[in-house]
């Protein structure tokens, strides 16, 4: 099976990062690929950042079905254009932070999310609510890193994340944490190690929720509001969006 890791940003080495850490936890049977959008925000901290990099989402999408991928991940912790991907293809899609709060639940009745800036934590707090897991979230906390600071100040921005786990493990009364950004996917056994605590990653939490759907045969339905859109006319920089012929 060919899994297709999306990252949202435009940051190669994250997608490089992101791609490696899918790579490591895939079946022998899976191979991985890691892409990025040629056009966006070089990270995602806001719903601005969101909406662009939504675009180039869908634009990854369109290659992947070229090159016939049989499932994937969308690898920024908001999940962004997730909807609007599976409209494009059979195969299934899966978010990062949707793969993450169902593995959270399998394992733990409450768990917290830390995520990078407190800025971003409403979008996890709006996509608890969207997908009906907010009553399993404590807390959203945030590390108040920048995404860029995981790629170029490592060592400090791990610090400041397994700091917040702690107090997460010591005041909100859980049993997992979630990881809430992607740029995470390399840090997971070393914070497990320091917090104790089961740390749900959502890259690699997508990854195994990939190979299971395909294993099983499913893949996104075409029967009601994800079928494929309707093919019309896109104006300007968005033509090559006209008249999509996909089956
Ligand atoms: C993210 C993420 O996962 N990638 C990115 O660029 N921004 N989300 C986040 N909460 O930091």
């Amino acid at each position: 099976m060919h899994l297709r890791v999306i990252n949202p940003n435009t940051t190669a080495g994250m997608t490089r990062k992101i791609g490696e850490a899918a790579s490591r936890i895939a079946a022998p049977g899976t191979q991985v690929s890691a892409t990025n959008p040629a056009s966006g925000p070089v990270s995602i901290e806001s719903h601005f950042d969101e909406a662009v990099s939504a675009v180039g989402v869908a634009d990854e999408i369109r290659a992947g079905e070229r090159d016939q991928v049989d499932a994937y991940i969308i690898a920024c912790f908001g999940d962004p254009g997730l909807l609007a991907a599976r409209e494009l293809t059979k195969a299934p899609v899966i978010g990062i932070a949707e793969a993450a709060f169902h593995m959270a639940t399998l394992i733990s009745t409450r768990f917290s999310i830390v995520t990078t800036l407190g800025r971003t934590g409403i979008i996890a707090e709006h996509l608890l609510q969207s997908y009906g897991f907010a009553h399993h979230c404590r807390r959203v906390r945030a590390a108040e890193i920048p995404v860029l600071d995981l790629e170029d100040n490592g060592a400090s921005a791990l610090d400041r994340v397994i700091a917040e786990c702690r107090r997460a493990r010591d005041e909100d009364g859980i049993g997992a944490i979630v990881l809430g950004c992607g740029g995470m996917a390399d840090l997971t056994g070393e914070i497990r190690d320091a917090v104790g605590l089961p740390i749900v990653e959502g890259v690699t939490a997508a990854v195994k929720l990939a190979e299971a759907l395909v294993g099983l045969g499913l893949g996104t339905s075409k029967h009601g509001d994800l079928a494929f859109p309707r093919p019309k006319p896109f104006s300007g920089e968005f033509e090559r969006f006209s008249h999509l012929n996909i089956d």
